[in-house]
């Protein structure tokens, strides 16, 4: 007999399935079967499962494409399952090594019916959380992102999910319980409270042993609690009431019950989620009424004064008062967040006034790495623009932190996220950016964005990525609804083009093809005059040979989203021991980079051009670029100097952060270096390694720089700024 029958629906999602099922071959425990109920007829997920089979998983494949809902699912493993307990298990979650084995162990020294696991979230694949090793059952147990509940009663108050619940199968059997198919999105509320209203013999293990993952692509593959549905609300009405029912002889459920029921109805009115309350149906909202007349929320310490009144109001029908109030409690949530007060006045007065102001056909908004910098593609759609008006014929605004940054012209200077930020981007007819506006901004019909973007892309981007490290963890689907606002996209190639339409998953017909203006200024003539002034304007010497050194940033290194750390992996005293007096290197971290590096004592041989606004001049004034995985190279490959990838942490950043969309190794104009080492001994023989690459040289420029000639900001222009 099998010990266990693990029960997996699936429906989606064959990466998040195979790590489920590794978890399961990695499992300490050995005696148990696998039934996976299949909802949908995908070949590669039967090939997948037949793969399991020969590496040694008991593993019963269930078809059930008549199935509706993962109830119905987990019923259809119920009737199947041969095992002394069952346990569920969802295909899109994993186990650390010692999760089933740890219930069964309590359930044979207790004799105890059901066994209850903590769980924990994540937002990562397996080998991340686990390590490389969890497949032979290494790996170290990480710690939680948020504390555990400390018993049983506790956890059910937090979550009531039949995840990670060891059950007796003879008690489920002796009681006729099973899962009602007729929940879609409550069936684990009501089969829980079925089953401890039949007062099993219960045990608790709190540590989470269970990875519950987030879907970090809601767009393509939303879970079911990201789900969006009218009848959610009413079916947890209807839940709620045969639960409370049934629950009355077990005191401390009905109490969970309750409390789950008030905030579960402050979650409509407060949180918006899944749906506002005014917008529920009728009866809807007459079941909610009915079920507050009965319930005593006042007894619920864990519940605010506020909150209490929200649900008074809803009591008593007074359902416009109540919206009112919760919609008070929550502008007095966000008060609390450092910006959010400010903000949340802008927006109110945005909406109030300046939003009713008509849109201005002449005027141009711009905004460069979020108002740090005056550069990139802005810069250079801007300055044509400038020098095109033979008559004044658009006003031009600059979103910019630091006033002194403006270079040509006099535009009207805003700081972002000011008021009169507000007032610009609700009045401007174009917006030309460089990376995503804010996430509150709303596009007003007849207004113009153009998305000039800021790079070829080398690392995977949005839909591409697999887990997402960066701080913002929902960045797929923010970045989603943000992008539906651009109405053009800059490319600097055809495979940029290409990688946008499928990343962003955008309308290739939006798409500029035209090159990167930011690039015009690498053929524009007189440049060797800018270069110089630029050396000037910086202390460097005209006869020193220059390297200009510019890394990029690391997703998982971060004090927060937009904040991320560096460490200098390059020995500048090294390097100059070794190079001598004849050499300088301009350093250059990402604009992400929060950490500022400390330099003194090394004036002489390094210059910090963090701070400098275009990057575009420092490619100028160098003679040779050391990079990593920073899109900087697909731009500095226009000049055909030498380029050098000092890439110390290839391994990670390729496997565990983000993986590259071209062989580095086989396509890069230059070396792969990986010591500091390496790095000195590539610039003394710069002149031979040089030649050496020519001819990967002249096929990457082909590839990458094919469009880039001094003009691309006339054709973007050419096609936006048209009447
Ligand atoms: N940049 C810079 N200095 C650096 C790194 C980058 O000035 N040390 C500028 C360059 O213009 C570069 C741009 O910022 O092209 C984008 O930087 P990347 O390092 O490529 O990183 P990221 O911001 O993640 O954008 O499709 C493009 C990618 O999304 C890359």
């Amino acid at each position: 007999m099998n010990t266990v029958s693990v029960i997996v629906p699936f429906y989606k999602g064959l990466p998040y399935l195979q790590d489920c099922l590794d978890s399961l071959l990695a499992q300490t425990h050995s005696n148990m079967e696998v039934l996976v109920i299949r909802q949908i007829d995908d070949a590669p997920a039967g090939r997948l499962l037949d793969e399991y089979q020969v590496k040694g998983l008991s593993l019963l494949d269930v078809t059930a494409f008549d199935t509706q809902g993962v109830a119905a699912a987990r019923g259809r493993g119920l009737e199947r399952a041969t095992g002394e307990y069952v346990y569920f298990l969802d295909s899109d979650d994993y186990l650390s090594p010692d999760a089933i084995g740890r219930l069964v162990g309590h359930a044979e020294e207790h004799s105890c019916d059901a066994v209850f696991g903590n769980r924990q979230w994540t937002w990562f694949k397996r080998e991340n959380v686990l390590g490389k090793h969890a497949s032979e059952g290494g790996g170290q147990n990480p710690a939680p992102e948020a504390a555990a509940p400390e018993s049983l009663p506790s956890l059910l108050y937090s979550e009531m999910s039949v995840l990670n619940v060891l059950i007796r199968k003879s008690f489920l059997e002796a009681h006729s319980l099973s899962m009602d198919g007729r929940f879609t999105y409550y069936s684990d509320e009501v089969f829980l409270t079925a089953l401890l209203s039949a007062t099993p013999k219960t045990y608790f293990e709190p540590l989470p042993l269970y990875y519950q993952r987030r879907h970090n692509d809601p767009v393509n593959l939303p879970s079911l609690s990201q789900t969006r549905d009218e009848g959610k609300a009413e079916e947890y009405g209807d839940a709620y009431a045969a639960n409370r029912e049934r629950s009355q002889n077990v005191p401390w459920l009905a109490d969970a019950l309750d409390y789950r029921m008030c905030r579960y109805a402050l979650g409509l009115y407060i949180f918006h989620d899944p749906l506002p309350f005014l917008q529920l149906g009728a009866m809807t909202k007459g079941k909610f009424e009915a079920i507050f007349r009965d319930l005593d929320f006042g007894r619920f310490a864990e519940l605010t004064k506020s909150e209490k009144g929200v649900l008074k109001r809803i009591r008593k029908g007074r359902l416009g008062a109540a919206h009112r109030l919760s919609r008070l409690i929550l502008f007095r949530q966000k008060k609390k967040g450092v910006l959010g007060s400010r903000i949340q006045w802008y927006r109110a007065i945005d909406r109030l006034f300046f939003r009713r102001l008509p849109i201005r056909e002449d005027w141009i908004m711009f905004e460069c790495f979020y108002g740090k910098h005056y550069a990139d593609s802005c810069k250079y759609i801007y300055e044509y623009l400038l020098e095109q008006e033979t008559r004044r014929r658009f006003r031009f605004v600059w979103a910019l932190d630091d006033k002194k940054r403006m270079g040509k012209g006099r535009p009207t200077i805003v700081k972002p996220n000011g008021l009169r930020y507000f007032y610009y981007t609700s009045r401007c007819k174009y917006w030309v950016n460089n990376v995503r506006q804010p996430a509150w901004w709303e596009k007003r019909p007849g207004m113009v964005f153009l998305q000039t973007w800021h790079g070829t892309p080398l690392k995977r981007l949005v839909f591409d990525m697999d887990d997402v490290h960066v701080a913002s963890p929902l960045h797929k689907q923010d970045f989603y609804r943000q992008s539906r606002s651009w109405d053009y996209l800059l490319s600097d190639n055809h495979f940029s083009t290409e990688v946008f339409e499928r990343a962003f998953q955008f309308d290739r017909s939006k798409i500029l093809e035209c090159g990167y203006p930011r690039n015009d200024v690498l053929y524009r003539q007189g440049s060797d005059e800018l270069a110089k002034s630029v050396r000037r304007r910086l202390d460097v010497p005209e006869d020193v040979t220059t390297i200009l050194y510019a890394p990029t940033w690391r997703d998982d290194d971060y004090y927060g989203p937009g904040q991320y750390k560096f460490s200098l992996s390059l020995n500048l005293d090294a390097l100059h021991q070794e190079l001598g007096d004849g050499y300088m290197v301009l350093l250059r971290t990402h604009h992400y980079i929060a950490d500022s590096l400390n330099l003194a004592g090394k004036e002489s041989f390094v210059r910090n051009v963090s701070d400098y606004d275009d990057v575009g001049e420092l490619y100028l004034i160098s003679d040779m670029c050391v990079t990593d995985y920073s899109s900087v190279f697909f731009d500095y490959a226009n000049l055909r100097r030498p380029l050098l990838f000092y890439v110390y942490d290839f391994e990670r950043y390729n496997d565990v952060l983000r993986g590259f969309y071209i062989d580095m190794e086989a396509e890069l104009p230059g070396p792969l270096l990986y010591t500091n080492e390496e790095v000195v001994e590539a610039i003394q023989n710069i002149d031979w390694l040089f030649k050496d690459y020519q001819t990967r040289y002249d096929a990457f420029v082909q590839k990458y720089c094919h469009l880039d000639d001094g003009f691309a900001s006339k054709r973007v222009c050419q096609k936006v700024f048209t009447r």
